[in-house]
This record gives C-alpha cells, structure tokens and sequence, in this order.
C-alpha cells in the first residue's frame, strides 16, 4: 500500500505526495503508446486501476468467490462477508449514516434511473417540475425526461454564467410549490465546475423538496459528507474512484428507499413470494435485484482502502495545484479558449483550439500517446449553451504530473503549428 507521508531515517518527513510511488501503484501507466510515453488525461471518463484494486479482483475470484446471502457453505459465507464489509468501507467513505442506505448498482447512470423510476412512479404527477441544471450530464437528464413522459412532470432548467457557474439566482426563482425534485450535479463532467451543493440541497429543503445529487465526478476529488451535506440521493461510479467498471452507488436515506416501490424484481430483492403476492427484503437488498457484481463490489472496497491510504487532505492539495498549473500552462496558448472558467473546479480543463475542430486535436494528441476526450461529453446542453459542437477535454486523476501537464502543452504546441492557429 503506498504511504504518502514517509519518515526518513533522521526523523524527518518526504514529499506529502509522493507522486512516483503513486504512479508506481498503476501498472497501465508505465505502457508505451506508438512508441511514446502513455499520457492518460481522461481519467473523468475512467480512471486507471492501482494494483491493489487489481489484486482485490484477482484475489476475490481466486480465493473467496461464491454467490452471496444464499448459500450455507463456507465459500458462500466467505463472499457475503467480504462485499458486506466493502459496503460498510463504502458508508464510511461518504460518511452514510447506515450501511443499509448504500445501494450497489451498475453506476451513476442506474442510480440515477432507479430514483427517477421509482420515486418518480410514486411520487410525481402532471404539471410537477423537476429542477436540473444546464450542465448536467445526459444521465440526469434523460431519465427524468423518460418518467416526465409516464408522469406528465417537466424539467426546469437552472442556466449557467459564462464561467460555466451555476445562476443561483435563478434557482432560487424555479422553485415552487410545482417542483418536486431537484437533481443537480455536483462537479460538471464538462466544464469542471464545483457547484454550490450544500446551498442547493438548504434551499431545495427549505422549500420542502428532495434533492439528488450526480457526485460522478466529485466523489474522485474531494471528501464526500452524507450526513453533513443532506443530500437524499447520492449516485457516483466505482470505475471513476480506480475501482472496476460496472459497479457504483445510490446512497439514498433510508425513509426515502423505504418508502419507494423497488426497481427492478427478481431473486434477492424479496422476502417471500407467492403467486398472490411478493413482499420485499429490507434495505438494501431491496434494491440489488439479481446476483450482484460481488467481484466489483468486493475491488471497489479495496480502491476506498487506496484513497483512503493517501488522504483526500493530501489529494485536494495535491489536484488543485495541478489543475493550477495545467490551466495557467495551457490558457497561454493564445489560440486556445476554455471553456468553463469558473473560480471553484476540479479535475477538469475543456478547450477549443481557435477553429481546429476538437476531434482532430484528439487524434493528434493521441499520436503522441497523449489520450484526452473529445466530443460533447453526453451533456449535449451545455455544450449548446456555449455554442460549441464539441470540446477537448484533459481531465485528471491522482496520478497525473506535471510532467503529463508540460506533454499536453508541448503537444497543443505543435498542433497549433500544424492547423497555422
Ligand atoms: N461521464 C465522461 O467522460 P456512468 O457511465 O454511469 O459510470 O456515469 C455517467 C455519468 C453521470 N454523471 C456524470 C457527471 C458523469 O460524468 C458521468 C460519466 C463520463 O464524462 C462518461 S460519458
């Protein structure tokens, strides 16, 4: 396990984040691409595994793996207990008053259509108003548009400055008495900006409303606080905090995931069944219909273990001064434009290269072994919001350096001369 603060011999202490150790942990990172150095600044997209969450799998499969809550033997039992535990360093990670209020799904995106499913059919009529932002992500968009269909409810739209910050101004104006639900993203995959959660969640309770939160890309860079934020519903993905793919959570608090009809049917959510009638099995199994990604639960256990083992004290600092330099670095590019430049970010830099269309910046980058994203992001709004098709995307995780940050700049460099910008 990599320790960030190391005490010399003499009693004295080492850098507070040793970045060479930390990369050391990735074993992806030290791959040649066409025959250069991999540079992987699209961690927001997912981020690379450490060896521990690796081991973690691999360990699971090879020593521990069985279903789980079923069987009577040994190997069953074995199983159940590691990914309960892993649920248990989950609470603890986002600071959830009770292990039943963490749901396992397959990632942000279920999380999201699960609340949006089954509070939604419970709770939502004709003429209510869901509250979004302009910069969410097409996943807490779509499913709110998909029960607003069933429902008659419709989205209202918090706009966004030209910062890319969030107008709580005109929040403050779109809730009403007609709005049942607020669901607003907490760090924008697109643009990097943090938004004013805690403000938001205060003032959607002031006004009686529950709030759901995409935490997809904070719960990768700051410290998560259920129970001091409020929040009703949480949704992040494991593939985004170095745990595997296709496994994630809804934190949800416990009267709400009880008082909603479950999501999907099937074994392990009930707790007996007739062909009358089927009465359900408490939280959290409620919700975790059919045989779970025990495997990925178990992994994304041991990468809470691995933030855990660094800080987020120490990963804050460490992100923000890097995230300072790469904005500084690249905004004296004069041909590059950024987009998204409000005063509180994370991870996050989206630009455009004068005209050069961002697809082609991406190849290019990628010919250097540099892999960035291009595109919209899947939040199609924002990016009409800013009048843009389409942007670049450097995006950073906790094993990024400066030294990805001088490759990226050097890179955009010879792109400018190639495209005259
Ligand atoms: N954003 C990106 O490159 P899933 O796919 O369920 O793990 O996460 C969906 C999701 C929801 N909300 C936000 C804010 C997100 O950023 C994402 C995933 C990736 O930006 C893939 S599109």
């Amino acid at each position: 396990m990599t320790v960030i603060s190391d005490i010399r011999k003499d009693g004295s202490v080492t850098s507070a984040f040793d970045i060479d150790r930390i990369r050391a942990d990735f074993p992806i990172l030290s791959q040649t691409v066409y025959d250069k150095p991999f540079v992987y600044l699209d961690s927001a997209a997912s981020a690379q595994k450490p060896r521990q969450v690796i081991d973690a799998i691999t360990r699971t499969y090879e020593t521990e793996y069985a279903n789980v809550h079923r069987g009577v033997h040994f190997m069953s039992q074995k199983a159940t207990d590691t990914m309960e535990a892993a649920r248990e360093k989950v609470r603890a990670f986002i600071n959830a008053a009770d292990p039943r209020e963490v749901i396992f799904v397959r990632g942000a995106t279920e999380g999201i259509n699960l609340v949006a499913s089954s509070w939604g059919r419970q709770n939502l009529t004709a003429g209510d108003e869901i509250i979004v932002s302009e910069m969410e992500h097409h996943s807490n968009i779509v499913p709110w548009q998909m029960i607003g269909e069933q429902t008659g409810a419709v989205l209202k739209v918090v706009p966004v400055d030209d910062s890319g910050m969030l107008m709580m101004d005109e929040y403050k104006k779109l809730i009403s008495a007609r709005t049942k639900m607020v669901a607003i993203t907490h760090v924008s995959n697109a643009l990097g900006t943090v938004t004013p959660i805690k403000d938001i969640i205060r003032i959607a309770h002031e006004n009686g409303v529950p709030v759901l939160v995409d935490g997809c890309q904070a719960a990768p860079h700051m410290a998560l606080d259920m129970q001091a934020l409020d929040a009703d519903f949480y949704v992040f993905s494991g593939h985004k905090i170095y745990g595997p793919s296709g496994i994630g959570v809804l934190y949800g608090k416990a009267e709400l995931l009880e008082a909603m009809p479950p999501y999907q049917g099937g074994g392990e959510m009930i707790d007996t069944v007739t062909f009358e009638k089927t009465t359900y099995a408490d939280l959290p199994f409620k919700y975790e219909a059919g045989t779970p990604h025990i495997a990925g639960a178990i992994a994304l256990g041991a990468a809470v273990d691995y933030i855990n083992a660094i800080g987020f004290d120490a990963i804050v600092a460490y992100e923000h001064d890097l995230l300072d330099y790469a904005t500084e670095q690249l905004g004296a590019i004069n041909s590059i434009r950024l987009i998204g430049t409000a005063p509180q970010k994370a991870g996050i830099i989206s630009f455009l290269l004068g005209d050069v269309h961002p697809h082609d910046v991406g190849t290019i980058l990628d010919r250097e072994g540099i892999a960035v994203r291009t595109g919209h992001h899947c939040a199609q709004p924002i990016m009409d919001r800013f009048d843009v098709a389409a942007t670049v995307r450097a995006s950073f995780g906790l094993y990024n350096s400066r030294e990805d940050v001088d490759a990226l700049v050097a890179a955009m460099g010879r792109v400018q001369g190639i495209f005259g910008q």
